[in-house]
């Protein structure tokens, strides 16, 4: 039976029993004739998708800079000398006030992301007002804040937060060459507590570390035989900032890139795959393919956390030139 039949929809019963892929038969999808690949890519999309609906996320930095964490790639890594400037937690009223005007630009999602190993439980009062406000303004709501303890990830599911994203980033064998401060099992670990206490999960990676073809398949695998796969799915390409460790490393082949986006589609067929950062070094040709791979999901706005995203007139442009329109808001799961 072909691999993408075999799996079952990630909000379905966990119990039902669910074969787990095995490196070998991903590594040979991954390397199907590039049209084979694309084509099968395409073909489980639609299965599950408006082929022509992308969901549109914005993100805002509620804090910046100065983390404990030592990320190779990260601009907001106290260990890397970027220049950037460190700015405390935002209150409540100004990150609902940013979040009102996103609604405005067309959003579904908010995303709100923290430089922070992981919070402290003194922040929780205001990360819950956050929650709280955003989603009164009708606004599906997702954070990003590092690692979570079952305590801390309670209080944000209760408070109605709707996603948490936390990215494994790499591969297993890989991940010690980029972060050296947490290993993969503590990714996973909060990822099994988002879980547990019932938030959707967001997870994914960066390619272009200079990791191997090999890792970024098996980065692919560990999400897609996660107990329930990720309903949203980041592909990251790897913005180079200058003082971080991988400021120089070698881009990835944009052939690549859409084959892992494809593998993506095909490993997880009913998550969203987010085309995330790096959407300016990539020319619209390539963001045209990597949609027609399965990514439905993008970051507006002209900033990301700290790093450049395309400005909204270049990105209404491709998506008239593509015929692609905004998804509205998915029915909660
Ligand atoms: N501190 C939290 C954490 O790491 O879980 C949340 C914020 S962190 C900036 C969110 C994600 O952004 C990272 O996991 C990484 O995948 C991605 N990211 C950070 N810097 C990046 C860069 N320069 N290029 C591409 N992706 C990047
Ligand atoms: C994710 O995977 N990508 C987004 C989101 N999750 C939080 C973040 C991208 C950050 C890019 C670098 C920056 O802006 O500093
Ligand atoms: Fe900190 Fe997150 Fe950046 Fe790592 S990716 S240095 S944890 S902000």
């Amino acid at each position: 039976m072909p691999v993408e039949q075999t799996f079952v929809h990630a909000t379905s019963d966990v119990s039902i029993a669910r074969p787990r892929f095995t490196f070998d038969e991903v590594q040979a999808i991954y390397y199907l004739p590039f049209n084979d690949l694309l084509f099968r890519a395409q073909s489980v999309h639609r299965k599950n998708f408006d082929p022509n609906a992308v969901q549109l996320s914005r993100l805002l930095s509620i804090k910046t800079g100065g983390c404990a964490e030592d990320c190779g790639y990260c601009s907001q890594s106290a260990h890397a000398p970027t220049g950037l400037i460190a700015s405390k937690l935002m209150d409540s009223e100004s990150v609902v006030a940013e979040a009102r005007k996103a609604k405005q630009t067309g959003a579904t999602r908010y995303c709100m992301g923290a430089a922070w190993r992981s919070p402290k439980d003194r922040d929780m009062g205001a990360l819950v007002a956050m929650v709280e406000g955003v989603k009164a303004l009708g606004l599906e709501t997702c954070m990003t804040l590092g690692m979570l303890s079952e305590q801390q990830a309670g209080r944000l599911a209760e408070a109605g937060l709707d996603y948490y994203n936390h990215n494994i980033d790499t591969s297993e064998h890989f991940y010690p060459e980029i972060i050296t401060t947490r290993i993969f099992e503590d990714r996973l670990e909060t990822l099994e507590r988002v879980r547990a206490a019932g938030m959707k999960v967001c997870a994914g990676g960066i390619l272009g570390m200079g990791e191997t073809v090999a890792d970024r398949i098996s980065m692919l695998l560990t999400l897609a035989n996660l107990p329930v796969a990720p309903e949203s799915v980041p592909i990251n390409h790897l913005i180079p900032v200058p003082g971080t460790k991988l400021a120089s490393a070698k881009s990835v082949d944009p052939i690549d890139f859409i084959r892992t986006v494809a593998l993506a589609r095909v490993l997880m067929p009913t998550s969203h795959l987010r085309l995330s950062a790096g959407r300016t070094q990539m020319s619209d040709e390539m963001q045209a393919l990597c949609f027609f791979a399965g990514a439905n999901s993008i970051f507006i706005g002209d900033t990301l956390l700290t790093a450049d995203n395309p400005d909204e007139t270049h990105d209404d442009g491709l998506f008239r030139r593509l015929g692609i329109y905004p998804a509205t808001v998915e029915p909660r799961g």
